[in-house]
């Protein structure tokens, strides 16, 4: 939060590549200074006697020696060299680790980062500048009035001004032309000049706070000198971090900032690009940049459409989703991401993992790269038989572990994902975008006009691809990750997997809401939470009758369908510990709406042992299931009008969700909770609760007093 830290590793040196997300020429350090709200990209070589060697860090302090308050410790991690040899008694400390005020090693090391400015990466310093800022950085005082006293209260200001919150924000406010929340006056230049590091002749440190801003024109080049002052004799580094731009430190220096001779030593050429740099103390900084960053906006208030996506009470279905993104850019077929496409950049003849995870709220996805294969590995943190297959299929909650080998010719490749949409073709509501990011091969080549598209990516619909995908998933079954499939089943649940209504009545009309159900329940959120009431005993909560059928059965993928009125209460299911459970998901065609629901459980894995289209069959079905080798996952497709099974041992003490994880069937009822008794010692029953939970008044009558005996038990 507060200190500006040194950094070091015993008997190694560091090579500084990148600062702020840009990259630097390399530089080798024996430490290195890093600010609040800056990063540093280190490598480091392991290439001393095998060993434990510290790496420590330390406060920078840069206020005056005699303020005794810092925090004064060293905190510690250890590197640890693989292999055969006697640990010391201890880790050496770096000898390298500067002390508190050494004020020189900070500057020194500041001072000798520079950009790449390579024609890969070029540094465009703006060499004419539109705009000029000249900024004191002080900390001051600003009194006020209370009870007829005048008293001080400290403060911080730049070029005298300290910055008053406004009450409502001025990204809304600029944006919406409401006036009164800002004005447009911050100064250019303080309001006097004086010998701002000097310790005589301060003026006076009083400042009025007020909410300044400074507006520029699309475009311009700005250039601001940033001036440490001295005022209160306080002195010290300012970290100064700009939003929504990376700049280039064109020069820095102690004492007070000389417009004439100064910029005659600015680094033009190669000077680093940075978010954050310090205003050293008494000395001051010049930073340049070209203002090209008008304020960003989302298409809609993402806090809005969560209300929206919560509300219990709702006619209608979440809105279509604008663009997909991969590691936050929707690619270059969204005009707002063209040129910011999400890059990796690799080497011939390499082999990259990469870990592929949906966090997508509401849709399964196709993945592929153009022109590669991909051998997956791992599925939800489990590792599987390597299968090579030219696209995969995720759903939200999954994890996927892949391998690409690089081998092919060198040039950029498309990866791209879409949706996967289990619902019928006729439904046209969902997002077909296509999300793409960019394989880009190292070396010396001409870049082709556009990369290829994955010619394997499925379209949209394909859903005999997509579980001829999933049906691949074996586990890897070796005697060093064994598979323990239960084979004696203690508890079976058949259980299905609906769209539903719920019946309301209001003022005298009766109507319809959409909801989603498990054997025809529809989940409702109690009042206090259900681990809460289990492990404090407080009934009326929940009822333990979650049924392990559902109440009557039909042809749940004809299309003869029932009424699909559903009924919302809190029923959860109790196994004991130990049990062997097997559970058949089944998919239905109620309500017409048959999708594929990825069905998520907390605080378990489980075997995913057999899977089909149409209505289980319990004769012949379990003649296929396999308890060999089944994936061991925890979140699992049921496919639209189909069923999965799946077993686990209940080993787990407490209460866990499950759950389908497209995120508006869980709002809408799709969920309920599994309750695994303790086994009877203290290593197979539930913790107690934290001490500090609950961590905030809600309407559960649970006090913190009624966590003594827990924090006692701590
Ligand atoms: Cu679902």
């Amino acid at each position: 939060m507060n200190s500006e830290l040194f950094f070091a590793i015993s008997e190694h040196n560091l090579t500084v590549v990148g600062t702020d997300g840009t990259y630097t020429k390399p530089l080798v350090t024996n430490y290195l200074m890093i600010t609040p709200g800056q990063t540093m990209d280190v490598l480091i070589t392991t290439n001393q006697t095998p060993s434990y060697y510290y790496m420590a860090i330390r406060q920078f302090v840069t206020i005056d020696p005699s303020i005794p308050d810092f925090t004064n410790m060293t905190a510690t991690a250890i590197l640890q060299y693989r292999g055969n040899y006697t640990p010391p008694a201890s880790p050496s400390l770096p000898t390298t680790l500067p002390t508190f005020y050494q004020l020189d090693a900070g500057y020194n090391f500041t001072s000798k980062l520079r950009s790449l400015a390579s024609p890969e990466h070029p540094a465009n310093v703006p060499q004419n500048v539109t705009t000029r800022m000249f900024i004191t950085a002080s900390i001051n005082l600003v009194s006020y009035t209370f009870e007829g006293i005048i008293v001080n209260h400290i403060a911080s200001t730049l070029n005298n001004i300290s910055f008053m919150d406004p009450s409502s924000s001025i990204l809304d406010a600029y944006y919406r032309h409401i006036s009164g929340v800002y004005t447009t006056d911050f100064p250019d230049d303080p309001p006097s000049f004086f010998d701002f590091t000097g310790e005589d002749d301060l003026p006076s440190a009083i400042t009025k706070p007020a909410t300044k801003v400074k507006v520029l024109n699309y475009n311009e080049t700005l250039e601001i000198v940033f001036q440490g002052t001295n005022l209160l004799l306080s002195a010290e580094d300012h970290p100064v971090h700009l939003h929504g731009f990376t700049f280039f430190v064109v020069g820095m220096g102690f004492g007070n900032f000389d417009p004439v001779a100064d910029p005659k030593g600015y680094n033009l050429v190669d000077p680093p690009e940075q978010n954050t740099v310090r205003v050293p103390k008494n000395g001051w900084v010049a930073i340049r940049l070209r203002v090209d960053n008008p304020a960003s906006w989302f298409e809609g208030d993402v806090n809005l459409l969560v209300q929206e996506a919560l509300l219990q009470n709702s006619t209608s279905s979440t809105p279509v989703s604008d663009a997909y993104t991969i590691n936050g850019q929707p690619g270059d077929f969204a005009a707002c991401s063209n040129g910011t496409t999400y890059r990796l950049l690799v080497d011939y003849g390499k082999t990259y993992l990469l870990r592929i995870v949906n966090a997508i709220m509401n849709s399964e996805t196709f993945f592929a790269i153009s022109g590669h294969n991909l051998t997956v590995v791992g599925t939800d943190g489990t590792y599987t038989k390597p299968f090579v297959t030219s696209f995969i299929m995720i759903t939200p909650g999954q994890t996927m572990d892949v391998l690409v080998t690089m081998d092919q010719a060198p040039s950029y490749y498309y990866m791209a994902a879409r949706q996967f949409v289990s619902e019928n073709p006729e439904v046209p509501d969902f997002d077909d975008s296509n999300v793409t990011a960019i394989i880009q091969y190292r070396g010396n080549y001409t870049p082709p006009a556009a990369p290829s598209f994955p010619a394997n990516l499925p379209a949209y619909h394909q859903l005999g691809v997509a579980y001829s995908f999933l049906s691949q998933f074996r586990s890897l079954a070796s005697p060093e990750h064994p598979v323990n499939v239960p084979l004696d089943i203690t508890t079976r649940m058949y259980i299905t997997v609906a769209m539903n209504s719920v019946v309301y009545e209001d003022e005298g009309t009766t109507g319809t809401y959409i909801a989603s159900s498990l054997n025809n329940i529809s989940f409702l959120n109690p009042e206090m939470d259900v681990l809460q009431a289990y492990y404090r005993h407080v009934g009326g909560v929940y009822t333990t009758d979650f049924p392990d059928h559902p109440s009557y059965y039909f042809n749940f993928t004809g299309y003869d369908m029932p009424s699909d009125v559903t009924m919302q209460a809190t029923k959860v299911k109790v196994l004991n510990y130990n049990e062997s459970a097997e559970i058949i998901f089944q998919g239905t065609n109620v309500q017409y709406t048959p999708e594929d629901h990825p069905l998520h459980l907390h605080g378990y894995t489980f075997y995913v042992i057999g899977s089909g289209y149409g209505v289980f069959d319990n004769e012949t079905d379990p003649q296929g299931f396999n308890l060999v080798d089944p994936p061991e996952r925890n979140t699992v497709t049921v496919p639209q009008n189909g069923w999965v099974a799946l077993r686990f041992v209940a080993n787990n003490p407490g209460v866990w969700l499950w759950h389908c994880h497209l995120d508006r069937h869980l709002t809408l009822g799709m969920d309920t909770v599994f309750i695994v008794k303790d086994g009877g010692t203290p290593e197979t029953s539930i913790l107690p609760p934290p001490a500090y939970m609950p961590p905030c008044q809600d309407p559960s009558p649970i006090v913190l007093e009624d966590f003594s005996d827990s924090v006692k038990a701590w």
